[in-house]
């Protein structure tokens, strides 16, 4: 449980912190005519009507009755979205006020750097033989799936397989929170968050609607995360492709999720075939002044002249230096292009780390069986 509210809250800050991800080609609305220039975010300018579910109040009641915040709120969705006043307050008068959630959020830490053996300790936490054996299972039974979204994202199976085992163990861990709850509270009782989480409330309810869903069955985590690879809503708006042909993006159909998984990686700029990561070899002790993340941009001239080269011999025009803090000693590795990727799912090393050994782990015992 702590394993998994940690990496949710990492993954929901990471998402929302400062680096929005990119608009997706896809997204480009050509103007129809010359007096009527395209919507900013066309993805949200869907015609009128409510989600599912048959709601109707003439006001808010239950926990979320009289609160400013969420009467702004319903304001917005009714004149911006078309969604019917009285549907919405409805729906939020039986939207459930999560104060667990609150305390929890209240007590969140401030990030501190990572501690010796903490990359030791982080690893061991997927890289078991429950996330191993469950991926081998999950590329067996879904091996066409993961095929066809390799050939037509460029995104290598094992590192979806890798998204999946970390995030939700292939389905096992889903989530037990409703989203409804989840994101009603954070978006009116999380003043901190408010405006990401209000965003995410909206992006959420037009989801429902596009799905023609009742917006107070799915269920994920504390923090509104869903399905498989626990997309957000903005990323279900954004990413989320329908890959099993049904006509509905289900983010818990396997299928659906893998291609889900495998589009938001292309769209981050996954390169087809090229490397993740390198351990690197380092001579001497001149590594100990720089500075090490993902986010870090060295040539691998710069680095060879501090004495630090990858083990694979791999041009890159820009890498990175990773500094793994493990039990016996700090490890360094590189980390080409494709590792930055990784980083855009959740913006942590050890995250990207765990979901690429993991997916190398689940490959290798996946072809020698
Ligand atoms: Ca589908």
């Amino acid at each position: 449980m702590n394993i998994r509210l940690s990496l949710s809250l990492a993954a929901i800050f990471a998402l929302s912190a400062g680096c929005a991800p990119h608009e997706p080609p896809g997204g480009t609305v050509v103007r129809p005519t010359a007096t009527r220039p395209a919507p900013a975010r066309p993805v949200l300018r869907v015609a009128g009507g409510n989600a599912g579910g048959n709601y109707s109040a003439s006001r808010v009641s239950g926990d979320y009755a009289a609160y400013p915040g969420l009467e702004r709120f319903i304001d917005k969705m009714v004149t911006q979205h078309g969604f019917s006043r009285d549907y919405l307050y409805g729906l939020f008068s039986q939207a459930q006020r999560k104060q667990w959630t609150i305390d929890y959020m209240n007590q969140e830490k401030p990030t501190v750097a990572p501690k010796p053996g903490g990359w030791t300790r982080y690893r061991a936490k997927f890289l078991d033989d429950q996330h191993i054996g469950a991926g081998v299972s999950f590329w067996s039974r879904h091996a066409a799936a993961l095929e066809r979204a390799s050939q037509q994202f460029g995104v290598s199976p094992e590192h979806i397989l890798g998204i999946m085992g970390v995030e939700t163990i292939y389905g096992a861990n889903l989530g037990t929170h409703r989203i409804i709850d989840a994101l009603t509270t954070l978006a009116f009782d999380y003043p901190r968050r408010a405006e990401y989480f209000e965003s995410e409330l909206e992006s959420f309810l037009i989801m429902s609607r596009s799905q023609q869903q009742d917006p107070s069955r799915p269920k994920g985590s504390f923090a509104g995360a869903m399905g498989l690879g626990q997309f957000m809503p903005s990323s279900f708006l954004k990413y989320a492709v329908d890959f099993d042909g049904d006509g509905r993006k289900n983010l818990w159909n396997p299928e659906d999720a893998i291609g889900s998984i495998a589009h938001y990686f292309a769209e981050y700029g996954w390169r087809a075939g090229e490397p993740v990561v390198s351990p690197a070899i380092v001579v001497g002790n001149q590594v100990e002044g720089l500075k090490t993340g993902f986010d870090t941009r060295y040539s691998l001239a710069t680095l060879a002249s501090y004495g630090i080269r990858p083990k694979l011999d791999y041009p890159a025009d820009e890498v990175s230096l990773l500094r793994l803090r493990a039990t016996q000693g700090d490890d360094y590795y590189v980390g080409y292009p494709n590792f930055y990727v990784i980083t855009r799912y959740n913006h942590s090393t050890y995250y990207a780390m765990a979901v690429h050994q993991l997916g190398q782990a689940i490959k290798q015992r996946y072809l020698g069986r």
